[in-house]
């Protein structure tokens, strides 16, 4: 856990979210400043500042993001499509420095992206 990183403060319940899944190093919860009717994010529970941050050893890791997605897609009836968002660095617009995606679904949604 990293000191002042509000999405390990989440992951170690210090912070209340309204979680949605959760596996043994996966948390999924949803957006606090939702841009569709479906927003979520799926972090990993260790701190890992952003995808340039992951190591060799976290393919299981980064698989395992993957395997949430793919449940909460099925969960949340998604069979229209959805959208997953990474940003990275601040020409991105990253804003909290720890690893995470946002899945966006519920509207149209438009392409590219702004
Ligand atoms: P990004 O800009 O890609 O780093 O996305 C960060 C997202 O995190 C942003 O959409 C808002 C969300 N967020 C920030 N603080 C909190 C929080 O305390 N709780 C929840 N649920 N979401 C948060």
């Amino acid at each position: 856990m990293t000191a002042d990183c509000i999405f390990c403060k989440i992951a170690a319940e210090e912070i209340s979210a309204k979680i949605v899944y959760e596996s043994e190093d996966v948390l999924a919860f949803e957006d606090i400043n939702p841009e569709a009717p479906v927003h979520l994010l799926i972090i990993t529970k260790k701190h890992i500042k952003n995808i340039i941050e992951l190591a060799d050893y976290d393919s299981e890791l980064f698989h395992n993001i993957g395997l949430a997605i793919k449940k909460l897609a099925a969960d949340y009836q998604l069979d229209n499509g959805f959208r997953i968002v990474n940003n990275c660095g601040i020409a991105a617009g990253q804003s909290v420095n720890h690893l995470h995606f946002h899945l966006l679904a519920g509207r149209d949604l438009i392409w590219p992206p702004g």
